[in-house]
């Protein structure tokens, strides 16, 4: 038993169809623990940095258009760090197969997935598929201070003349 986090994403579709609480629900039949979380203002950039490993696929450009919110109105998603045992089987069982027609019924994606007429995968949930993926992932999405156990290394810096939005 190796204790992992592993990198969860409500994508734009879990969002808009309220199914935050149903997937976080269904997220806790595991037993982990959630480590961070944060709503995300997604750009093209780090879409497309997220799922750079797909950039040759075919539906690259939709996947990024998706992830980025474009067909669901708002440019976010709920970003969570998983920490637990096996943490990153666990989530990924729980989620279900990539197809969300070839999901598990019960599982999330299987519930509450739909392929778009156009061929998208609107499957609600993303979850890192093995520890590369899950470290990659979490640095991308979150600063060491958003996360509450550091299971990668950290190290302080001194940041100087950063532009910062402050509240006026
Ligand atoms: P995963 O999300 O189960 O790890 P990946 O192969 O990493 O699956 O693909 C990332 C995302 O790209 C999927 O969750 C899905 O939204 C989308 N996707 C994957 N394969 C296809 C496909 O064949 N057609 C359309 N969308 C796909
Ligand atoms: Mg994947």
């Amino acid at each position: 038993m190796t204790v992992e986090q592993t990198l969860v994403l409500i994508k734009p579709d879990g969002l808009e169809k309220s199914l935050t609480g149903n997937i976080l629900t269904r997220l806790s039949e595991t037993r982990l623990e959630i480590a961070g979380a944060r709503i995300v203002r997604v750009s093209k950039e780090l879409a497309e940095t997220h799922y750079a490993a797909l950039k040759d696929q075919p539906f690259f450009q939709e996947l990024i258009d998706y992830i980025i919110g474009k067909f669901h109105g708002k440019r976010k998603v709920m970003a969570l760090v998983y920490h637990g045992e096996n943490a990153i089987s666990k989530v990924r069982e729980i989620c279900g197969a990539t197809n969300p027609e070839e999901a598990d019924p019960r599982s999330i994606r299987g519930a509450y997935g739909r392929i778009t007429t156009s061929g998208i995968f609107e499957n609600a949930i993303h979850a890192s598929a093995n520890p590369e993926e899950a470290e990659r992932e979490i640095k991308l999405w979150f600063c060491p201070d958003e996360v509450v156990y550091n299971i990668y290394p950290v190290k302080e810096t001194k940041v100087k003349s950063v532009k910062l939005l402050a509240w006026a």
